[in-house]
């Protein structure tokens, strides 16, 4: 490993925190490079849970940088907590570096996020309420405020008022709601930002002369594959672009300076939001699944949709990000269940196609076809510490995707811990 970006196969919530944290023992540099505090991972050292939104998951180990990317949304009092929070758990966060061209969200984008939910109906995407979307349109329409703005108070204060402003017009005219008091988040943000100020550089310079020194550096993708703006379940996606092409733009590398991508998939699907989910169980498998593998949003607690593993979407995530391997998590979650299902192709009118859709309408009118696996139980899963170990299904399950994405499973997780992680050699 030299360069690797490790990113979400599917719709987020693969287990990338647990994977990024264990490979990043041995790297030099973590980067985030796309989303903001929408993502949620969860690493577990020992008896400590961590929950993180925006720093990278490398922050846990004493010596690893770790570099939010210019492709990353930053909201200034969400960064400072969750320093606060990992200082209070007595990790130090002096290692950490933000790009200087960086978008930074305001109060006005989480409003504007949450009224435009509303204003849907029932044709919600289920955002996060974390004012993504609105940000990273502000940074298209060139409106926007970057880290590097805060070295100059006099234009920075400039620009939020106006940004006030022309929000405020927007929240009160087209809304009816009440707008925000100008002079209120002047002060608090400029605060906010001045404390950031010391961790703010220009993270492009710095990790094209590490990569050059030969330091390895992982790149730790939030959502997934099919939440990308391009390639994902377009409108029922994030604003940013989690996918490997996603790693030059966002961290401000060359595109051939990325060596792997590995794709973190979880054993079945899950999928928080709206938007369509061939494979989804809505009854009581879906339910036991949901139950045992915990499966409720880290940023909003949200219930996640559950169903079986999908290999059309895998085989699309393959391809798009040029997977090199795969890591497949929550193989413990599958215990217990007498006949798994894995999909293989989607039915549409009458025939079977491989490749996952551009329209929903199409992926509406399709229907999963399947293949029946044998389960394994509890506890013959339990402790096992390599691949030989697992029993005879779940090897067949982990061998099946190997042949129907042509892709190798590198790492498979049994559970949270870092110990809990079998490698193959
Ligand atoms: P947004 O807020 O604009 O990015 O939402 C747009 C869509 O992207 C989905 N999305 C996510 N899906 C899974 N996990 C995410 N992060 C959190 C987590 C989610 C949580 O890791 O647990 O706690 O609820 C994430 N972030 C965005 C979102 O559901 C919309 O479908
Ligand atoms: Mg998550």
């Amino acid at each position: 490993m030299s360069t690797l970006v490790i990113l979400g196969a599917q719709w987020g919530d693969e287990g990338k925190g647990k994977i990024t944290d264990y490979l990043a023992e041995k790297a030099d540099i973590v980067v985030r490079y796309q989303g903001g505090d929408n993502a949620g991972h969860t690493v577990e050292v020992g008896d400590k849970q961590y929950k993180l939104h925006l720093i990278p998951s490398g922050i846990i180990y004493e010596d690893k940088l770790c570099v939010i990317g210019n492709g990353v949304v930053i909201n200034p009092k969400s960064l400072l907590d969750e320093i606060k929070y990992l200082n209070d758990k007595g990790i130090n966060t002096d290692n950490l570096r933000i790009s200087d061209r960086a978008h930074i969200i305001f109060p006005y984008h989480k409003k504007l996020d949450e009224l435009a939910e509303k204003q849907r109906g029932d044709k919600k995407i289920g955002t996060t309420k974390k004012g993504i979307g609105p940000c990273y349109r502000d940074k298209v329409e060139r409106v926007g405020l970057r880290m590097c703005d805060i070295f100059y108070k006099d234009s920075f204060e400039e620009k939020l008022r106006k940004n006030i402003r022309e929000k405020n017009q927007v929240i009160e005219k087209l809304y009816g709601e009440k707008g925000f008091d100008e002079d209120t988040i002047v002060a608090e943000y400029m605060g906010y930002l001045e404390e950031l100020k010391k961790y703010v550089t220009d993270t492009s310079v710095l990790l094209d002369s590490l990569i050059r020194e030969g330091k390895k550096v992982l790149f730790e993708g939030a959502q997934g594959t099919l939440l990308d703006l391009d390639f994902g379940t377009y409108p029922y996606l994030t604003s940013s672009h989690p996918i490997s092409g996603g790693v030059s733009i966002g961290a401000g590398i060359s595109p051939f300076s990325l060596k792997n991508a590995l794709g973190v998939v979880k054993a079945y699907t899950t999928r928080v939001g709206k938007g369509p989910f061939p494979t989804e169980l809505n009854n009581e498998i879906g339910d036991m699944i949901r139950e045992k593998g915990h499966e409720y949003g880290t940023t909003t607690g949200r219930p996640r949709r559950c169903g079986w593993l999908d290999i059309v979407m895998l085989k699309f995530a393959a391809r798009i990000n040029g997977l090199t391997s795969l890591a497949v998590t929550k193989l413990d979650t599958l215990a217990g269940f007498d006949k798994l299902k894995i999909c293989t192709g989607y039915k549409l009118d009458g025939e079977i196609i491989e490749e996952f859709p551009a329209s929903l309408e199409t992926l509406a009118r399709c229907t999963p076809v399947y293949e029946e696996i044998d389960g394994w139980k509890e506890e013959e899963i339990e402790g096992v510490n390599s691949f030989e170990e697992l029993p005879e299904n779940a090897k067949k399950y982990i061998r099946r995707i190997e042949e129907l994405t042509g892709v190798k499973v590198d790492i498979i997780s049994i559970g949270p811990r870092r110990s809990e992680t079998i490698i193959r050699g």
